[in-house]
């Protein structure tokens, strides 16, 4: 009977299409931009925005220009935006732990969305704070391996 072939046919081709657009899906979106210098040894003078990759290529890691987990050196009391490409397979974010360098507080800053999956991509928009020194940043999903410093500088 054909009629019972066809039925069995459409569903195998609807899969495949499937997978191919998955496939074309996971290679685009992973662009590098350059931008803003930074000062070669000794205090890198901060800078207000930065492109980070999120994915799984040691361990759950951000990746900045080729640096795991990077120091972010950012001057006080400027707006920082971080723009965020997750081009891994798993899903990420970026939480700002705030002046009191303590996670899900209310000083926090958090990306937008909140989540991204994979092929997708985020902004973090915060604050500095005005008070030079360390502070934290992580991702939610991942606390013990996406995890760096914001370092404010004057
Ligand atoms: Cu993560």
């Amino acid at each position: 009977m054909s009629f019972a072939l066809k039925q069995y046919r459409l569903p195998l081709f609807a899969t495949v299409t499937a997978m191919a657009v998955t496939l074309a899906a996971s290679c685009g979106g992973a662009g590098r931009e350059t931008e803003g210098g930074e000062t070669p040894g000794g205090d890198a003078p901060g800078r207000t925005s930065f492109d980070l990759l999120m994915n799984e290529s040691a361990g759950n890691i951000f990746v900045l220009d080729g640096t795991s987990n990077p120091t972010l050196a950012v001057p006080a009391s400027a707006e920082i935006t971080v723009q965020l490409v997750n081009n891994g397979s798993a899903i990420h974010n970026m939480r700002f732990g705030g002046i009191d360098m303590k996670y899900f507080t209310g000083d926090d800053a958090v990306s937008d969305p909140e989540f991204i999956g994979p092929g997708g991509k985020g902004v973090l928009v915060f604050t500095a704070p005005g008070t030079p020194g360390a502070y934290i940043y992580q991702c939610d999903i991942h606390p013990t391996d996406m995890v760096g410093e914001i370092k404010v500088v004057k």
